[in-house]
């Protein structure tokens, strides 16, 4: 049986009635990309504040009541590591987002999300984490743009 090793992430979205807060990465893993915030764990975090850190430091932002909605886990064809993302919502959230040297952040009416130009699995959870429902899923990657499994539910508890 193989047993392939699990990195845990963190990913925040701001959602404030009809507007999110995505930013576009600006160098790295993803880049060229609009993105949610987020990162690895700490030692000595719990995910939750790791969740909260990164968002802070990509922001500026100081959250407190994000909601963990969803946790998608993403395998890279030829890659031997599966990334773990644990999906957070921080909603009405006040401030204006500064721009740092990796993410520059923008507001999108939810009308108006980018996903041409966005990880590809974004387009099918999105709809869930909108609506405040739970969700797991697994996504296989070729490369960064293209899926070639995906398997993605609703759940009663996350
Ligand atoms: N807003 N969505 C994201 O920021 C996002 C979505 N999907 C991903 C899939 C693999 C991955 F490595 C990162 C992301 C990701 N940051």
């Amino acid at each position: 049986m193989e047993n392939k090793t699990k990195k845990i992430l963190t990913l925040c979205i701001v959602h404030n009635h009809s507007k999110v807060l995505l930013g576009i990465k600006k160098r790295g893993f993803g880049s060229g990309k609009w993105n949610g915030f987020g990162g690895k764990i700490e030692k000595g975090e719990s995910i939750k504040e790791a969740a909260l850190r990164e968002l802070k430091e990509e922001t500026g932002l100081v959250g407190k009541d994000i909601n963990n909605l969803g946790v998608l886990d993403f395998e890279f064809l030829g890659n031997p590591e599966i990334l773990e993302v644990h999906v957070f919502k921080a909603a009405d959230l006040k401030g204006e987002p500064k721009e740092t040297e990796e993410m520059a952040p923008k507001w999108f009416n939810i009308n108006e999300v980018p996903f041409d130009l966005m990880w590809p699995d974004d387009k099918y959870w999105f709809p869930l984490f909108l609506s405040d429902k739970k969700f797991r899923g697994k996504f296989l990657f070729e490369g960064q743009d293209k899926i070639i499994e995906m398997d993605l539910k609703e759940v009663k508890e996350i």
